[in-house]
């Protein structure tokens, strides 16, 4: 059993990396949680996807397939993954992301879990480049971030983080579901420049931060190790905006994994 002591924070960021993350919208550093507890969230990671944990109800599907039955995932992802491995919350890595989140958003922010996406070995598909925020709720303002941590050494081979420095200064740009296709729940942007984009590689146990507009995005793992990532997410309460935003591009969407999660709720709407 893995019971580390979490009664404070062991990883601060420094003025100068604050300020780097408030002007170029994302910033990498190389430790926020020990290598023993690296080793054991992959194993609570490995289990909840062999696991399928979620699937039933629309939390575990394949991000950019189209999830059917049956079809191998070619980027599983798993939403909430605290909700089926509450261990993870008494961890280092909490501790110290809910610390970074304050000191980058202020005491006010509030932290959470986020979601696991796993690249297979050889054939995890790229994450395409987007805005997280292009995925939310259009009526309401965010200023919020995400915590990205890989559970194995992150490389441009096996699909490390990669982002375009300034980019949160964007309004959310148009995006649509992969290549058009309404089934895949991941997002593409469109018309974006990505020309200035930089390569995060990390060590295991290492994290980005990235904010809900800085456009990122991860290549396919060509590795022979299945690559791990954890996301975290942190953020000021979102507030209702004055006009009629919309994101045609998440009403559009038709998934598998909405039609299970409805059927779970017993609903038809
Ligand atoms: O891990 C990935 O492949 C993509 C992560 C991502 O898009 C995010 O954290 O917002």
């Amino acid at each position: 059993m893995y019971t580390p002591d979490v009664s404070q924070p062991t990883v601060s960021l420094t003025p100068e990396q604050v300020a780097f993350y408030h002007e170029n919208g994302y910033l990498s550093i190389p430790n926020i949680m020990p290598l023993d507890e690296v080793a054991w969230m992959r194993d609570v990671y490995d289990r909840l996807f062999a696991e399928q944990a979620g699937r039933a109800v629309g939390d575990q599907f394949d991000l950019a397939g189209t999830d059917e039955e049956g079809q191998a995932a070619v980027l599983p992802q798993i939403l909430g993954p605290a909700k089926y491995a509450p261990e993870l919350r008494d961890s280092k890595l909490w501790v110290n992301a809910a610390h970074i989140v304050h000191q980058l958003l202020g005491q006010d922010a509030l932290f959470g879990d986020g979601h696991m996406i796993f690249k297979p070995a050889r054939t995890g598909a790229e994450t395409p480049w987007h805005q997280d925020e292009a995925y939310w709720d259009p009526t309401l303002d965010y200023t919020s971030l995400s915590v990205w941590v890989p559970l194995q050494e992150a490389t441009v081979e096996n699909g490390c983080m990669w982002f375009v420095p300034g980019s949160h200064h964007l309004e959310v740009l148009p995006h649509q579901s992969i290549g058009g296709d309404v089934r895949i729940h991941a997002l593409e942007v469109l018309g974006a420049d990505i020309g200035s984009a930089v390569a995060c590689p990390l060590p295991a146990g290492g994290a980005t931060f990235h904010g809900s507009r800085t456009l990122h995005a991860t290549g396919p793992n060509r590795s022979d190790v299945p690559r791990r990532a954890y996301i975290l997410s942190g953020g000021l309460p979102a507030v209702p905006r004055p006009d009629d935003r919309r994101f045609q591009w998440n009403e559009a969407k038709q998934t598998a994994r909405e039609a299970r999660a409805k059927a779970s709720r017993g609903s038809s709407d």
